[in-house]
C-alpha cells in the first residue's frame, strides 16, 4: 500500500521547483489577492508534462474511481487528456488497459468530418480533466457535451483544489466551486492536491516558513 500524501505531496514539491506554484501576491479570477498562485501553463515541457500526467494518473488510480475514459476540453484540457491517457496506459495498476480520450474544438468544423468532438467516441464514465475549477463553466460545458453524446459525467479531475469559498466578500458562499461543481452534478471532484497539501508542505519546510502566515490568514479567511 503506498502513502496516500505520498503524491500530493511530491505535486507540491515538484510545482514549486517548476515555478508553477509560487508565494508572492496575485489578484485571482474572484479579485481576491492570494499570497499563492498556481500556473499550470508553465509544465510546458516534454518532461514536465509527462510528470504532470503521471501525477493525475496516481491520483485517478487512488482515487479508487471506475471511469472508462477521459475528456479534455479545449484548450488547456487538450494536452492533459492526452498526456494522462498515456500515463494511465503505463501506470503498473493498470496492467496495459488502454484508455480512450476526446476533447473537443472551440469552433465547430463544416468541413471534413464536420462537428465540434475529436477522438475516442464519448461512451460509458467519462472522466472530465482541468487544471483548476475556479468559476466551473468549463466543467458545466462539459457536462452537457458528455451527456449530448449520450454519455455519463463520472468525475471531475483537477491539478489543484484551492479548496476556497465561491461569493464576493460580504455575501461568501458556506461552499467552494469545487464543492458546488460535485454537488450540482452529483459527481466526485478529484485533485492531485489541495491548499491543505500545500500548507502541509509550507508547514514541514523551515526554508517556506516565511510564507506560512499569509497562507494560514487566507485560509482562515476565504477557505472552506
Ligand atoms: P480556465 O482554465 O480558463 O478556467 O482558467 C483558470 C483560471 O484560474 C484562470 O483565470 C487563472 O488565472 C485562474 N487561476 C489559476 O490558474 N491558478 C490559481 O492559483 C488561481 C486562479 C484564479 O484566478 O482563481
Amino acid at each position: 500500500m503506498t502513502d496516500p500524501t505520498q503524491n500530493r505531496n511530491d505535486f507540491v514539491r515538484y510545482s514549486l521547483q517548476q515555478g508553477v506554484l509560487r508565494f508572492g501576491e496575485f489578484k485571482v479570477k474572484s479579485g481576491r489577492l492570494s499570497p499563492y498562485f498556481f500556473n499550470a501553463g508553465l509544465f510546458n515541457t516534454g518532461l514536465s508534462m509527462g510528470r504532470l500526467a503521471a501525477f493525475y494518473a496516481q491520483a485517478l488510480v487512488e482515487s479508487g474511481l471506475e471511469f472508462d475514459m477521459l475528456f479534455g476540453p479545449a484548450y488547456k484540457g487538450i494536452p492533459l487528456a492526452a498526456a494522462t491517457a498515456i500515463a494511465l496506459a503505463n501506470h503498473p495498476a493498470r496492467a496495459g488497459r488502454d484508455v480512450p480520450y476526446a476533447y473537443n474544438r472551440k469552433e465547430a468544423k463544416d468541413h471534413g468530418e464536420g462537428g465540434s468532438l475529436v477522438g475516442a467516441p464519448l461512451a460509458g464514465r467519462v472522466v472530465i480533466i482541468d487544471d483548476v475549477i475556479t468559476a466551473g463553466t468549463s466543467v458545466r460545458e462539459s457536462v452537457e457535451i458528455i451527456r449530448n453524446a449520450g454519455a455519463k459525467p463520472a468525475a471531475v479531475l483537477i491539478a489543484l483544489d484551492r479548496m476556497e469559498r465561491a461569493g464576493a466578500d460580504g455575501a461568501l458562499s458556506a461552499h467552494s466551486a469545487v464543492q458546488d461543481v460535485s454537488a450540482s452534478y452529483g459527481m466526485p471532484v478529484v485533485s492531485i492536491a489541495s491548499l491543505a497539501d500545500i500548507m502541509a508542505v509550507l508547514e514541514g519546510d523551515p526554508q517556506l516558513a516565511q510564507h506560512r502566515g499569509a497562507v494560514a490568514a487566507y485560509r482562515d479567511r476565504y477557505g472552506v
